[in-house]
């Protein structure tokens, strides 16, 4: 071998080792049984596994959760300075405060950059505080920052208001206890007894909220403004068993005004059924006893909004399904201390919060930073209809907890049986609570290839395999599966899926009529039960990127693909005139703005760097646009919404590019806006103030979600693949070529005749066919890659393997369980206390506890 041959192998070989290493996981052992210590292509094993053992963060999480000891220390703090802080009018005789929610005030950004890029210091650790404050007849959340910690003589209490644009630290809350609603319209419901007996066939149950033959009580704000709330209620069915509560509307109405929070000044309003609105209840029974009173059709509970059907058998439903494995263990690095992880050039830190569930930090790709904060903002879900309930209503989830609501995943189901797990935790109400395994983070192969060619020579396919962050928030009747999802050429997917159960309106239909179909009411939904409409409604979920292409300052290019008559020289004489073509028109947009997803695909949003070059002088670049689902992600149909207010102006365009300002505008929404939509604390729309956003640090706003008009395939569940959408970014001459070529595994075979047959190649070769010379590929590959005519790029198994039982079917048994460290072997149980669903959505729904306790062992709403 001649000294120049060698070197190249040699550089072949370290670089192929190299992209081994990075690429092939022999982790996990107890699920790895048939591999030697040093597996067939040199690669150590153990050495791999200890890498990834030892793994560390570049850096301290600076978005790091407070902390069970942090928590403690504050809240003995806040205990011992409360009533030396008040930032409204005083505190008198009789007035309270109570700690509800600590957790982590974000640091600002230019510290953390400086922190990470440039060694500065860590970043000085704070708590938001947020209490309830009640003042003689009102009551307050009031956001208090807390901070430096840990707790020192430096440390102090501040009303926390730098973030949020009102100006204010705090929301005048409508109701100082949502429970309390509850029990009261629970006590109205009993004094009407008569009439939900004859009308509905049951009653309530106040003094059982658990009772299955109860009658609960579902709830919209009709209004919400300056501390009053007008509220109209209507009756859900009994139904214990499936939790379709909301597949259960009975069609009786009630408005409550709520003025202040003192019951003394609470009034009962109108009446409505079937149409009509009654003064009162009075009224209604007069009403009621004409012999023309037309008594409307009922929702029963029953088999129909069962989930599962355990019942059914045939073949194919008893035969397991195929399942993805990872016998050698994951190939993606996993800081669980500074939840950090590394996978195949990407690298991003986790960090969760109790209202906007998870978010990733610095997203980098090969150590340059692509994104600084990528996360959830908010989640609207606004309804229409034909009657009380369901004209208005409309559901900020942040408000009831997105991250408090990321509950147990179910592995092997709703991960794959491989995939790894991240608690979630939270303080509230002066607890600490942990969901377990609430964020798991797994690679897939997918069943398409990333990319394959077939030529007259080979065929060349390659696996595309993506790295999954993935967790759930289930608000209620519905559950949200959000995945972060990372791919080998360095694009990112956010991907939301929606299932649960829908909420559905009632159908009016007088018990003597036939079941016929009218056509007045389709036109906010479908029928799917004698007296069950679906209700349309809309997703708009919003999501934060602030992106740092090559630096901060980026700039937003439009690049439009259009339709262009043009005459070009060498067309003539055949083409005399012009010729109808296209071409593309770049435009930098100037000014803050919404955008929306261009029909036809005619426009491309790119973020890029105007200063920043790739190796063939174009500017580097991501392009955001509408990923995998069933339909481009939409925003809100309905134009200045009623119900919504001023709390989610976000919702009106798919996309919004800002200027961006990480520490004062942090976030599109604040989870209280929800409370205080006329004067919320964080307006987005003073957000969008016409700034210029030309090479300047950009933020950008996009929402995922649909058109949701449910059908009878939405009973007694939502699909996710009928639900899902997903926004995408995209490298855009952002690399010099497709990194993936470097991280991907796949095989190339030789499509031509072997030597063996008919001697084809070896006559080529005497024949010296420059062409064949040219079109070979010049990777030379190793003998271990090589199968005779097969040439393996990246590793691939090469033996057969034993899969453990776990990975294909997870232990389930211990869901919900921790191991109790005093006693060997034992679990003990733990529940995700998050006061069991929707608390205020339903009176009379929850078994157990309604809410969380306020911290005097009294049950509180959750706020
Ligand atoms: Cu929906």
């Amino acid at each position: 071998m001649t000294k120049t041959r060698h070197s190249h192998l040699y550089g072949t070989i370290i670089t192929t080792a190299v992209v081994v290493f990075i690429s092939i996981g022999y982790l996990l052992a107890p699920w790895f049984h048939q591999l030697s210590s040093v597996d067939p292509q040199g690669i150590s094993i153990a050495a791999f596994r200890h890498a990834r053992k030892q793994f560390k963060a570049p850096a301290k999480n600076p978005w790091a959760e407070i902390d069970e000891g942090e928590a403690a220390q504050i809240h003995s703090l806040v205990q011992q300075s409360v009533n030396l802080t008040d930032s409204l009018n005083g505190v008198g005789a009789g007035d309270k405060k109570v700690i509800y929610r600590i957790e982590t005030l974000r640091p600002n950004k230019t510290d953390v950059v400086d922190y990470l890029d440039n060694n500065g210091p860590q970043p000085e650790r704070w708590a938001r505080v947020a209490m309830l404050e009640f003042r003689h007849n009102d009551a307050f959340n009031v956001d208090y920052m807390v901070g430096p910690l840990p707790i020192t003589n430096a440390t102090s209490m501040l009303p926390l208001s730098y973030c949020y644009n009102s100006g204010k630290n705090w929301v005048q809350m409508p109701l100082s206890d949502g429970l309390d609603l509850m029990a009261w319209a629970l006590k109205i419901g009993e004094r009407v007894t008569d009439i939900t007996q004859d009308l509905l066939g049951a009653t309530v149950n106040a003094l059982d909220p658990s009772d299955p033959d109860a009658l609960v009580m579902g709830w919209r704000p009709a209004l919400i403004e300056s501390g009053r709330m007008v509220h109209w209620l209507e009756f859900f069915g009994p139904g214990m068993k499936s939790d379709g509560r909301t597949l259960l509307p009975q069609g009786l109405y009630v408005k409550f005004d709520t003025p202040s929070t003192n019951h003394q000044d609470w009034v009962v309003g109108q009446w409505f059924y079937n149409g009509l609105l009654y003064d009162n209840d009075t009224v209604l029974r007069e009403a009621m006893r004409s012999p023309t009173f037309e008594r409307l059709n009922l929702n029963h509970d029953g088999e129909w909004t069962d989930t599962e059907d355990f019942g059914s058998s045939m073949a194919e439903r008893d035969m397991p399904p195929p399942l993805s494995v990872q016998p050698y263990g994951p190939r993606y690095h996993l800081d669980r201390d500074e939840s950090y992880v590394s996978w195949m050039g990407f690298s991003f830190y986790l960090s969760t919060n109790q209202a906007t569930a998870l978010s990733l930090f610095d997203i980098r790709y090969n150590s340059t930073r692509l994104i600084y904060h990528l996360g959830l903002q908010e989640a609207l879900a606004h309804y229409a209809g034909t009657e009380p309930l369901q004209s208005g209503l409309e559901f900020l989830d942040t408000f009831f907890g997105m991250g408090s609501m990321m509950f147990s995943l179910v592995p092997g189901v709703d991960c794959p049986g491989h995939a790894e797990y991240l608690d979630m935790s939270y303080h509230k109400g002066g607890k600490m609570y942990t969901n377990r395994n609430a964020i798991c983070v797994f690679e897939f192969t997918s069943d398409a290839p990333l990319q394959r060619h077939t030529s007259a020579y080979s065929v060349s396919v390659s696996r595309n395999t993506y790295l999954v962050v993935r967790s759930v928030s289930t608000v209620g009747n519905y559950d949200y599966t959000i995945d972060y999802v990372f791919y080998l050429d360095g694009s990112i997917e956010v991907k939301v899926r929606a299932s649960g159960f829908i909420f559905s309106a009632f159908h009016a239909e007088p018990r003597s009529s036939l079941l016929t179909r009218d056509d007045s009411t389709s036109e906010y939904g479908y029928r799917i039960h004698p007296a069950v409409h679906t209700s349309m409604h809309d997703h708009v979920i919003s999501f934060r990127a602030d992106f740092d292409i090559c630096g901060p300052n980026n700039t937003l290019i439009r690049t439009a693909i259009e339709p262009i008559s043009r005459k070009y020289h060498w067309d003539e004489p055949e083409v005399p005139g012009v010729r109808n073509t296209m071409h593309m028109v770049h435009s930098a947009i100037k000014h803050e703005t919404g955008l929306d997803w261009p029909t036809n695909g005619r426009e491309m949003y790119l973020i890029t760097n105007t200063n920043a070059t790739n190796k063939w002088g174009e500017t580097r670049g991501y392009r955001i646009l509408p990923g995998s689902g069933i339909s481009n992600p939409s925003h809100l149909t309905i134009l200045n919404s009623t119900a919504l207010g001023r709390s989610a102006a976000w919702s009106a365009s798919d996309v919004w590019i800002l200027r961006n300002h990480p520490d004062t505008e942090p976030a599109s929404a604040h989870h209280l806006n929800y409370m205080d939509p006329l004067t919320p604390l964080v307006d987005f729309e003073k957000m969008v103030n016409g700034e210029n956003i030309e090479d300047e640090d950009l933020v950008v706003y996009f929402n995922l979600g649909g058109h949701h008009v449910p059908t009878s395939q939405d009973v007694p569940n939502t699909l996710m693949h009928t639900s899902a959408s997903s926004v995408m970014f995209v490298p855009f001459n952002y690399f010099d070529a497709d990194v993936s070529r470097a991280v991907r595994q796949g095989v190339r075979i030789d499509r031509r005749p072997s030597d063996n047959d008919h001697g084809t190649k070896k006559k080529e070769k005497e024949n010296g066919d420059g062409k064949e010379e040219i079109k070979r590929p010049r990777h030379v590959p190793r003998e271990s890659e090589v199968d005779g005519e097969v040439a393996y790029f990246g590793a691939h198994y090469t033996s057969p393997l034993k899969v453990e039982h776990e990975m294909l079917s997870p232990d389930l048994s211990h869901y919900l369980k921790e191991r109790d460290e005093g006693e060997v072997g034992g679990w003990k149980t733990v529940r995700n206390h998050v006061g069991g669903g929707l608390p205020g959505l339903f009176a009379g729904k929850e078994r157990g506890s309604h809410g969380e306790e306020d911290g005097e062992g009294r049950e509180r709403w959750d706020w």
